[in-house]
């Protein structure tokens, strides 16, 4: 099975080499595309040191800043040429804890998405604010009841997708960015008939560099989960 992690980085100078050395001991033998749009803060430099040292990394090199959304869909392009079976993406900032790779590498054999999920039995969030927790939350309840998905966490990030359900979810009509982008990928995968697994994860805040959660990025999810909803609703009647 070859398996690419894709890792997106906006000013994770410090936080990225602990990554990359923390996935390299875990000895799963996956590579790591670095995914860093231009970060001000020299990760992009960082990285490329990076990949002088491991043999196990490739940075891609976006010219600005464009949301995680996009950053993800250049990974999974090139994910897909590069004939990966299994795409997993997490991120940088060690909210997602890369001791769960292996149990989602696992996991991946069987399902076609695997999703490291905060709110089954097991799994939480750990240093969040009342605010946070509340509009994270708010929000899945929100897409679960429009959508009549019965997954409890959408909005999370670390997944692991099969090349098949990637090429499946036609990645070039994505429309949506932030919480939103996870909601909709989860949601195509779905809705074309994949097996899709969520396993517990606890979820750390970050501890270095800053957040980049803003009310912008929950108002969009709002706005746009009644669009996904009627989207889906026409294609039925049709
Ligand atoms: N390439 C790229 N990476 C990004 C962008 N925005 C965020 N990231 C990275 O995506 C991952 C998740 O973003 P975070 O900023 O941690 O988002 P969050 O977890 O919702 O919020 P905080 O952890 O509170 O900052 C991190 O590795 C970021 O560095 C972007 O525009 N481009
Ligand atoms: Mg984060």
């Amino acid at each position: 099975m070859k398996i690419v992690i894709l890792l997106p980085t906006y000013n994770e100078k410090d936080n990225l080499p602990l990554m990359v050395e923390a996935i390299y001991r875990l000895d799963l033998g996956v590579n790591i595309f670095i995914i860093d749009d231009n970060s001000p803060d020299g990760t992009g430099q960082v990285a490329e040191e990076l990949q002088t040292q491991y043999n196990n990394i490739s940075v891609i090199h976006r010219v600005k800043k464009e949301g995680l959304g996009k950053a993800y869909i250049h990974g999974f392009y090139e994910a897909l040429n590069q004939n990966y079976d299994k795409i997993i993406t997490m991120d940088c900032d060690f909210s997602h804890d890369p001791q769960y790779l292996k149990q989602m590498v696992f996991l991946a054999r069987k399902y076609s998405l695997v999703l490291g999920s905060r709110y089954v039995v097991g799994g939480g969030v750990d240093g969040w604010s009342l605010w946070r927790r509340f509009i994270s939350r708010g929000g899945n309840i929100y897409a679960r009841l429009l959508l009549n998905l019965r997954y409890k966490d959408l909005t999370g990030g670390f997944k692991c997708y099969d090349a098949k359900a990637l090429d499946d979810m036609n990645i070039g009509t994505l429309c949506s960015q932030g919480y939103t982008f996870q909601i909709e990928t989860t949601y195509r995968i779905h809705s074309k008939g994949h097996k899709i697994k969520e396993f517990p994860i606890i979820f750390k805040d970050r501890v270095y560099g800053e957040s980049k959660m803003s009310f912008d990025i929950a108002w969009e999810a709002i706005k746009i989960l009644p669009k996904l909803m009627f989207k889906a609703h026409r294609k039925k009647e049709n």
